[in-house]
């Protein structure tokens, strides 16, 4: 007589052994997949031009991307947000302090800021120079990049006030400025429609009062629309180009265009 075959329900054992089997095969899987991937990461191509050249075309390329979207929603209508002024801290928070050697003293009187024009001329500007220009005061959320903020209240001459005072009209044309401090070691590069925004300042005074030189006395770059990084202290000079600026953080692997 020939009897049906039944099949027979899996024991517990085998049940945990089909598992384990099934699990160690994904696992497997996952981990060729992430190697596979790293090694394609790892062997891609660097860029070779500009101020990133080096790092991995892929990697930059989403930077890339993000700034493109960011800069399609970008205006000059949207400003950043500002606070009331009672609002503002007292004790202004302190980061870093690279391109200007706090220990070695600093004329704050023999300073004077360049510009550099398109003509090859260099503009000598003192500080009593953009004093006289019309003054503004903004009270925002300054951020910066490690992870901290503070509301804190910063006055100087806009940015677009300097341009339009000395006639930069065909350097704005440009597509980036380049801020350095006067040793040159600390510098960045800044799309033109970020700089020329109504909110950018050339701050000379925080909380009413000028600036101390941890702060970037005699001038600092107060840039609300970027991540602190950009907000250079103690600026020396400003130049105009279509070539993205040399960049400090940038060329060590952040974001160029650190825009919030
Ligand atoms: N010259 C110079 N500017 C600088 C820096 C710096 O190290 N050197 N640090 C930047 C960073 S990372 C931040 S968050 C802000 C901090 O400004 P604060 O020290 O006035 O808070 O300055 C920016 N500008
Ligand atoms: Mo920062």
């Amino acid at each position: 007589m020939r009897t049906k075959k039944i099949k027979k329900p899996l024991t517990i054992d085998q049940k945990i052994s089909r598992r384990t089997f099934i699990s160690f095969g994904a696992f497997t899987a996952l981990s060729a997949g992430a190697f596979f991937s790293w090694r394609w990461l790892y062997n891609s191509p660097k860029e070779v031009g500009g101020i990133t050249k080096g790092a991995h075309a892929p990697l930059r390329r989403v930077l890339n991307n993000n700034e493109q979207v960011f800069r399609k929603t970008f205006s000059h209508k949207n400003l950043v947000k500002t606070y009331p002024r009672s609002m503002a801290a007292k004790q202004v928070r302190y980061n870093s302090s690279i391109g200007m050697n706090l220990k070695a003293p600093f004329d704050v009187a023999a300073w004077r800021l360049q510009i550099k024009k398109l003509s090859g001329d260099v503009l000598t500007i003192t500080l009593d120079d953009l004093k006289a220009l019309p003054k503004t005061e903004i009270v925002f959320a300054f951020k910066c990049v490690e992870g901290w903020d503070q509301i804190s209240h910063w006055g100087g001459v806009k940015f677009t006030d300097v341009i339009d005072h000395y006639k930069l009209h065909n350097e704005t044309e440009l597509a980036y400025v380049g801020l350095e401090t006067p040793d040159k070691s600390y510098y960045v590069g800044l799309d033109m429609p970020s700089a020329t925004h109504p909110q950018t300042l050339l701050a000379y005074e925080v909380n009413g009062r000028p600036l101390p030189l941890k702060h970037g006395a005699p001038l600092r770059l107060i840039i609300p629309v970027k991540y602190g990084i950009k907000n250079l202290k103690r600026i020396g000079t400003i130049s105009f180009s279509n070539n993205r600026p040399r960049d400090y953080w940038a060329e060590r692997g952040y974001d160029y265009y650190s825009g919030l």
